[in-house]
């Protein structure tokens, strides 16, 4: 069933055929508005009482075809005012920002958005945010947040035993987004090597560096910039065909950092690369580090949701020898935005790098156990309640629930992936199945198919990806991210982390590639 324009545009995870059903009736984008536009939060023109017998030529019809007229010609946010008033809107208006807002969004929780790692729109997590929201409390004290202190502790500790590392050992906390996730591992890294940085600032320290693959995720430079190592100090280790560290590259950078006079304190594996869905070879990683006396650090992202199926866990095997770990449940477990984890091995030194002791906050002498008030822990002070909604959805689906998904989400991969794989109009952009659910391609157009690979074919392919994306986004019916990578022209990324979407979703996607991209 082809769509309507700007179908992406709706929520339609919770019931599909409800949604099916619902578009088919209305052929629109199910907006019961239509009629009326908005200006400066007043009603301009009421058309709902309006026939096109009363438009030109009927007598007296000029105003009214007019306005008609001039109603269709608007587009895009037209009549949706983002001003902020001096005096206050009704309640009415408020309902009406509100519908245009979702109007006017994205749908990202829609089966055909594959263009980010973080989709779905699961209701027990959206339920869990809501709750959240009416508590309206902060992470930082015990004392005003007992119940979700505990919960992420329980949740934390529930995550370190996946890992599987020792019950003695783990600590962690709840930070927004994977980005700062990575930042903490380099800072507790440097910290664990030199605390006396913390107090005496990098000019007390030799020059550090560190070291992460060509296909991980920029935040590691951006972490080193941040922390003042500087991004040039963040070797860049090669990758094979299929996006992996190789760690005999690492070894080596190493040996030359050593040699140059630097000093490698980090190694940053990653367990599912942003773009290829790679795993680096965990295991020999951690020889590596060992040898070195080297912190390792798992960016495990995107790709920690793995470790909960028992038929793809074995693709992180070695991350528990991993002194941190940063796993995003807003990823592949489809916790709603945001839910991103540090998972630290050795306890306390979180709180022992970034405490500072703020005494009107963390009060020593407070009627309790104030190990429990983990605010210090953190480099924020005011901190979300990220963990309800990952805790109620654990609770809601259970540990299997999350492996059932993501097998789904990886069997929708595959399918992919065998579909691209019989077909000449397209090309992988690696051999073999996706080990994670990203699936690479390029879309070659008829002219295209029968030019062999050159530098002049790969300048024309180069642009087909941005092309067909344009004109993918002015129709709306699904949704898709390209990139360039390394020597490779621009190409389709593909990726599900979305549990509602189905196989002819799947067919949708390359349907529609096809009628976009054919004639280009
Ligand atoms: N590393 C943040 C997620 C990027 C993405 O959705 O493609």
């Amino acid at each position: 069933m082809r769509r309507s324009p700007g179908d992406i545009m709706e929520l339609t995870q919770a019931d599909r055929q409800h949604l099916d059903k619902s578009k088919q009736d209305t052929g629109s984008l199910g907006n019961t508005d239509v009629g009326l536009k908005y200006d400066s939060g007043r009603v301009a023109h009421d058309f709902s009482c309006i026939h096109s017998k009363d438009l030109l030529p009927a007598e007296d019809g000029e105003e009214a075809t007019k306005h008609f007229l001039q109603e269709l010609l608007k587009e895009g946010l037209e009549g949706f005012s983002l001003e902020l008033p001096d005096q206050p809107d009704n309640l009415e208006q408020l309902l009406v920002d509100c519908r245009d807002t979702l109007k006017y969004g994205v749908k990202t929780g829609h089966p055909r958005f594959f263009n980010q790692l973080s989709t779905g729109l699961d209701i027990i997590g959206l339920a869990g945010e809501w709750l959240t929201s009416t508590a309206n409390t902060n992470m930082f004290t015990y004392e005003i947040s007992p119940v979700f202190i505990l919960m992420e502790e329980v949740v934390l500790r529930k995550m370190h035993s996946i890992i599987g590392w020792p019950e003695e050992d783990g600590d962690g906390i709840f930070c927004p987004g994977g980005t700062m996730s990575n930042l903490y591992s380099v800072l507790l890294a440097r910290f664990h090597l030199f605390p006396v940085v913390k107090t005496q600032g990098m000019s007390a320290i030799p020059r550090l560096a560190l070291f992460t693959s060509a296909h991980s995720h920029y935040s590691i430079k951006k972490s080193a910039a941040v922390l003042g190592i500087g991004s040039e100090n963040v070797i860049v280790v090669r990758c094979d065909e299929r996006g992996k560290m190789i760690s005999s590259e690492l070894n080596s950078s190493i040996e030359t950092a050593k040699s140059k006079g630097l000093v490698p304190f980090y190694v940053n594996a990653t367990a599912g690369t942003t773009v290829y869905g790679a795993f680096d070879p965990l295991n020999e990683i951690a020889d590596i580090c060992k040898h070195h006396g080297l912190w390792m650090h798992v960016d495990a992202a995107w790709g920690g949701g793995l470790l909960l199926s028992n038929k793809h866990r074995v693709k992180l095997q070695g991350i528990e020898r991993a002194h941190s770990v940063t796993w995003n449940p807003h990823k592949m477990m489809g916790v709603p935005l945001q839910c991103s984890t540090i998972l630290v091995k050795k306890k306390g030194l979180l709180q022992e790098c970034n405490q500072l002791c703020a005494e009107y906050l963390f009060q020593p002498d407070k009627h309790y156990d104030v190990s429990y008030d983990t605010g210090d822990k953190s480099i924020q002070c005011g901190r979300h309640v990220d963990v309800f909604k990952l805790w109620l959805m654990w609770k809601a689906k259970g540990s299997e629930g999350f492996e059932a998904q993501i097998n789904h989400c990886l069997e929708n991969a595959e399918y992919l992936y065998y579909k691209l794989k019989r077909r000449s109009d397209f090309q992988l952009v690696f051999k073999g199945k996706p080990e994670h659910s990203n699936v690479c391609f390029w879309y070659l157009p008829k002219r295209l198919q029968s030019i062999l690979p050159s530098p002049e074919r790969d300048r024309e392919l180069h642009m087909v990806a941005p092309k067909i994306k344009t004109k993918m986004m002015e129709e709306g019916f699904t949704m898709i991210g390209y990139q360039p990578l390394e020597d490779k022209v621009n190409f389709f990324r593909c990726v599900f982390s979305n549990p509602a979407t189905q196989r002819e979703d799947v067919d949708f996607l390359i349907d529609e590639i096809v009628r976009l991209g054919c004639e280009l």
